[in-house]
C-alpha cells in the first residue's frame, strides 16, 4: 500500500519490551493481572457444585449482556416480535466476574464455560446449545426465521462465521490490550488496532454495497456483528471511539443506526444488563411485562 508507513531498518524497534524472555515451560504460577484475570485459569471443568434455576418458558437461557449474550437476547425479542411463542424464554443471569460459568450445572450445558449457552425445553429432551454462532442458527432453523433460504443464505452464513472468526481479534486482542491490560504494550496495541480497522474496512465496503450483511433483509449476520462493530463505530465500547477514528465508517455508522433503532434490539440489550442505566437494566427476563415493571430504576425504587 502507497500510503502505509516506511520502517527505518537501521533502529531497533521502539515498541517492543527488552527485559522479558519466555521461559522452557509456561507454568500458572501468577494471576496474569488486568481486569479479569481472576477468572482465567488453564484447565476447564467446574470448580463447585451449583444447578441451574429453570423458569416456565420452552427456551431457557443463561447469559450477561455483553455483545456475545446480546447476539442471543436481540434473536429471542425478535422471533417474539414476529409472533414466533415458540421463542418465549427465561434470561437468567451469569455472573461471570463471580465465576458462575464455572458451576457444574452451567459447565453441563457448555463446557466451555461461557455465556451464552441455551436449553430448549419445547421438546421430551432438553436440547443444550452453547457458541452465540450456533445458538443463532439453532433458533433461525428452528423457527425458519432471518435466515434467507435463496442465494442469501450463503452470504448469510460467511457473514456469521466472519463474525465469529474476527470478533476475538476485537475483543482478546484489541480491546484486552488497550483498555484491559494492566499497562500499555504499543507493539500489541498496534497489532490489534490496525487488525480492527481492517476488519472495519471490511464492513464499510460491504455495508456500501448492500444494506444489510446479507443483502436486502436484516439477518442472524446483523445481529452477530452489531453488538460487537456495531457498539465499537458508535465509540461505546473499549472508549475506543477516537483511536480509532470510527466517525469515517460512514456505512456501517448507517447500518448499526438502522439496527438500534429496532424495538426488538432495543429490548434484547437491555437483558442480563447489569450496567449502564438503571432504566436499562433487565438483570433477568422471565416475562414481556418484565421490561416495564423489573428494570433496575424500579426495583430501587421500590426498596426505597
Ligand atoms: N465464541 C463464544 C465466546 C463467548 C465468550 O467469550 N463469552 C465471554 C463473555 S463475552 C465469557 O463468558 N467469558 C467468561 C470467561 O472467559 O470465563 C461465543 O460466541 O459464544
Amino acid at each position: 500500500m502507497s500510503d502505509a508507513p516506511t520502517k527505518d531498518k537501521t533502529k531497533p524497534p521502539s515498541n517492543v519490551p527488552v527485559d522479558y524472555t519466555p521461559p522452557k515451560v509456561w507454568t500458572w504460577t501468577k494471576e496474569s493481572g488486568g481486569r479479569f484475570a481472576s477468572i482465567n485459569r488453564p484447565v476447564s471443568g467446574p470448580t463447585h457444585e451449583k444447578a441451574l434455576p429453570v423458569g416456565r418458558h420452552p427456551m431457557q437461557l443463561y447469559s450477561l449482556a455483553t455483545p456475545n449474550g446480546v447476539k442471543v437476547t436481540v434473536m429471542l425479542e425478535e422471533l417474539l416480535a414476529v409472533g414466533q411463542v415458540g421463542a418465549e424464554y427465561d434470561a437468567w443471569l451469569i455472573k461471570i466476574n463471580k465465576g458462575d460459568q464455572f458451576g457444574s450445572g452451567f459447565v453441563d450445558i457448555n463446557p466451555n464455560s461461557k455465556i451464552p449457552a441455551l436449553v430448549d425445553r419445547s421438546g421430551s429432551k432438553p436440547i443444550r446449545v452453547f457458541e452465540s454462532g450456533a445458538i443463532l442458527l439453532y433458533l433461525a432453523e428452528k423457527f425458519g426465521v432471518f435466515l434467507p433460504t435463496d442465494g442469501a443464505r450463503a452470504e448469510c452464513l460467511s457473514w456469521l462465521f466472519w463474525q465469529m472468526g474476527s470478533a476475538p481479534y476485537l475483543g482478546g486482542g484489541f480491546g484486552h490490550f488497550y483498555a484491559y491490560a494492566p499497562f500499555k504494550i504499543e507493539y500489541a496495541i498496534d497489532r490489534y488496532a490496525m487488525e480492527v480497522k481492517r476488519q472495519l474496512d471490511v464492513l464499510e465496503r460491504r455495508l456500501g454495497k448492500a444494506e444489510f450483511l446479507a443483502g436486502k433483509d436484516y439477518t442472524i449476520a446483523d445481529m452477530a456483528v452489531w453488538p460487537w462493530y456495531g457498539i465499537l463505530v458508535k465509540g461505546m465500547i473499549y472508549e475506543s471511539g477516537e483511536f480509532l477514528q470510527v466517525q469515517y465508517y460512514k456505512n456501517i455508522q448507517r447500518w448499526a443506526d438502522t439496527i438500534e433503532a429496532r424495538p426488538a434490539v432495543k429490548r434484547g440489550r437491555m437483558v442480563n444488563a447489569t450496567w449502564g442505566e438503571p432504566s436499562q437494566q433487565l438483570p433477568e427476563r422471565h416475562n414481556a411485562s418484565d421490561f416495564e415493571l423489573k428494570t433496575q430504576d424500579k426495583v430501587d425504587e421500590a426498596v426505597e
